[in-house]
């Protein structure tokens, strides 16, 4: 008996020990600027997602389905991806260019990769010269020219950082990925690993003066391992207390972190297979998604969505109450692929003449479904109709006390008729627009 009970004391102890040591922040309270960024955040609704580095070079490798991840997919020996910083030279590239686009496209955020998975740093680092600055012909801290450019044009940054990285000696025990990439490390001091990590979010952190949040990723690497979590959010959060944390672990948000992320995924769809553990409403959302099939450069890779289909992603994300962060992977000249940003500029579009029904709003009083989404601001509320054939439209489970109801495009009355169940709107087939036929009620 007594023998039983010791052994269940040592098992809830260390239960306990792991359950601290895969959590976050225990017991964290978000600072005020923390919380208003977070707000700040939902009501800005709309970001570009940037997959650049080395691997941008190989575009793939003429295979569809790789750009970021071609150093495992193709078992690159470290040795020889080293190779790849002395071909970086985006002689093309232009901050300016970069941040006028974004803000025309109606982004008001942008969020690039610090350090993916291939482990190199896309920044001026002190701890290890892998990184733009010392290994490349360029020798520019592209991240530093960006920020300088999105303060001036008023866009927030943040760094997208890979907890898994393919080429740190520290790096050990490996993970679930790169196991067959030769040249990996044999040995290693994960303490150290966690130190470096660390060290270059400081450097992040403090290097660039205000950024607007760190987006990780990569932990699912290692699922089992000790990520002190806690240790880097609290350096996190005393470095600049307003940055907003967030982590692509596929999980319910632990505590330290400020917002949770979907990947091509909208919240609670889990198309992916991967995004199965619920919606947290504790912390602002965002989903991310990619134009083509690629996150980096693809050079073959021609299977781009339509703006329709991007834009409406884009409002039913709203529906849910998510920020949507479209990727774009820039080409190894340091342009932005031509045709990414056609598309960005007809969203942006979109976004001038409707964008009232998107920034600055809220979930709305019914969940996405099939035929739309809607939105909140105060006592307007925005239906979007974005797959509907005309006719008439039932909203079951919705009673509003409605004082006015019109289409947003040209302000004509919509024949709203009130149900046992709802509501039912008439949308005849003139009054339909391609992407999103929007409905303005004006709640009393
Ligand atoms: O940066 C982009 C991708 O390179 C990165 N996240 C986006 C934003 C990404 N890495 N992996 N994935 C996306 C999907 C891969 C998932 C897998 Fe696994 C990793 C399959 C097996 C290991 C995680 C763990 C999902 C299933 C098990």
């Amino acid at each position: 008996m007594k023998h039983h009970f010791a052994k269940a004391l040592t098992f809830l102890a260390f239960a306990g020990f792991l359950t601290i040591n895969v959590l976050g922040q225990e017991g964290y309270v978000p600072s005020a600027e923390n919380l208003e960024n977070r707000e700040w955040f939902q009501d800005n609704k709309y970001g570009l997602f940037v997959h650049w580095g080395v691997y941008s070079i190989m575009g793939g490798g003429g295979e569809q389905g790789i750009a970021e991840w071609i150093m495992e997919r193709k078992n690159i020996p470290v040795a020889q991806y080293e190779k790849l910083p002395g071909f970086f030279n985006p002689v093309e590239f232009d901050a300016a260019e970069w941040v006028s686009m974004v803000k025309k496209a109606g982004m008001k955020y942008i969020t690039i990769t610090s350090k993916h998975h291939d482990g190199f740093a896309m920044y001026d680092s002190k701890v290890s010269d892998y990184n733009i600055v010392d290994a490349t012909p360029y020798g520019k801290d592209v991240l530093g020219l960006l920020k300088k450019e999105c303060d001036k044009q008023g866009i927030k940054l943040f760094f997208y950082h890979s907890q898994l990285d393919w080429h740190h000696p520290d790096y050990y025990p490996i993970g679930r990925t790169g196991k067959e990439i030769e040249g990996r490390t044999q040995s290693g001091d994960w303490d150290s690993y966690i130190e470096y990590m660390n060290t270059q979010l400081s450097e992040l952190l403090t290097q660039y003066g205000d950024i607007g949040g760190i987006w990780f990723d990569g932990m699912w690497d290692k699922p089992d391992a000790d990520w002190k979590l806690s240790e880097t959010y609290a350096l996190i959060h005393k470095l600049q207390p307003g940055a907003l944390v967030g982590s692509n672990h596929h999980k319910m948000p632990y505590p330290g972190e400020d917002f949770m992320m979907f990947e091509r995924d909208l919240p609670g769809e889990n198309s992916m297979g991967f995004n199965n553990t619920g919606i947290s409403d504790q912390v602002p959302l965002e989903m991310c998604e990619t134009m083509n099939g690629s996150w980096g450069f693809n050079i073959i890779d021609q299977n781009y969505k339509s703006v329709k289909k991007l834009t409406q992603t884009m409002v039913r994300a709203a529906g849910y109450g998510a920020n949507f962060l479209l990727n774009t992977g820039p080409m190894p000249n340091g342009m932005i692929q031509p045709e990414n940003v056609d598309t960005l500029m007809a969203i942006g579009q979109w976004l001038e003449r409707h964008g009232e029904s998107i920034y600055g709003t809220r979930k709305g009083p019914v969940i996405p479904q099939e035929w739309g989404a809607t939105t909140q601001k105060g006592n307007m509320v925005y239906i979007h109709v974005l797959d509907h054939p005309g006719g008439t439209l039932e909203i079951a489970g919705y009673k509003p006390k409605i004082k006015t109801a019109q289409f947003f495009d040209d302000g004509s009355d919509v024949e709203v008729k009130k149900t046992k169940e709802g509501i039912i709107l008439t949308l005849p087939k003139e009054k339909l627009q391609d992407i999103d036929t929007v409905v303005v009620l004006e709640l009393k």
